[in-house]
């Protein structure tokens, strides 16, 4: 049963790509690395059938955690197959479409059908300007300054209750990472990006709420048992 405080205390998710293949191994290892939860979502190529197909190897492989949809096109959503929905609100995205657009033209279909109580926003802040939902969205560089003001929008402007800070692809700057941290009253950070080794899992792990590995999963499987390890036991 989902709780909506549940993903607080989630301190490392995989997410997972339904654009990419995964095999039967992999996703073994996945299920038993230990992971607080498997997000499920991508920039490029999703569509329904690869989701479902990506929730189906989920469940098969006995991953017993909770599964979560990080929604970015409505018409892909699995319904009644994850326990709750993110919705990123990117707030750097240089197309309106990213940050609410999107979004207002989905409720605008969907409104009455939408399960508020398991919808998560999520305030997204795209470091990494070259990153495939960088380009997507229209990211230009962001510095640290404007981060905090990110920050700010998010926690006192739009009470948000995650901000989640994304360098899909590349390892991130852990001096601005700390700065928004420490910077920050409440709101839960998440932090994504280049976690490719234990040192780097423990050096963002120690920094924020959340973290999220991605890539090194697909790249190196074998890894991911010793990133949860050290991004829970710092
Ligand atoms: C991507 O933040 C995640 O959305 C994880 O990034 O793939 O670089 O680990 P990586």
């Amino acid at each position: 049963m989902w709780k909506e405080s549940n993903w607080a205390c989630w301190r490392v998710v995989a997410k997972l790509d339904p654009d990419k293949h995964i095999d039967k191994d992999t996703m073994l290892r996945v299920a038993g690395a230990g992971f607080d939860a498997i997000m499920v979502g991508g920039t490029q190529g999703i569509t329904r059938e690869k989701t479902l197909n990506l929730l189906g190897q989920i469940r098969q492989s006995g991953y017993q955690g909770p599964v979560v949809q990080e929604v970015t096109i409505a018409a892909v959503i699995a319904q009644g197959s994850v326990q709750a929905y993110f919705l990123p609100l990117v707030l750097n995205a240089g197309n309106i479409l990213w940050l609410s657009g999107l979004h207002h033209q989905a409720i605008k279909r969907y409104g009455d059908r939408i399960p508020w109580d398991i919808t998560v926003a999520q305030g997204y802040v795209i470091c990494n300007s070259h990153s495939a939902a960088g380009r997507l969205t229209g990211t230009g560089p962001v510095s640290v300054k404007d981060v905090l003001a990110y920050c700010d929008l998010a926690e006192n402007m739009l009470g948000l209750p995650l901000l989640y800070l994304e360098y899909s692809g590349v390892f991130g700057d852990p001096a601005l990472v700390e700065t928004v941290a420490r910077h920050r009253k409440k709101i839960h950070l998440f932090y994504g990006g280049g976690i490719n080794s234990a040192d780097r899992a423990r050096i963002m792990a120690a920094l924020v709420d959340t973290i999220v590995v991605g890539n090194v999963i697909y790249e190196n499987p074998a890894s991911v048992e010793g990133i949860v390890n050290a991004a829970r036991y710092l």
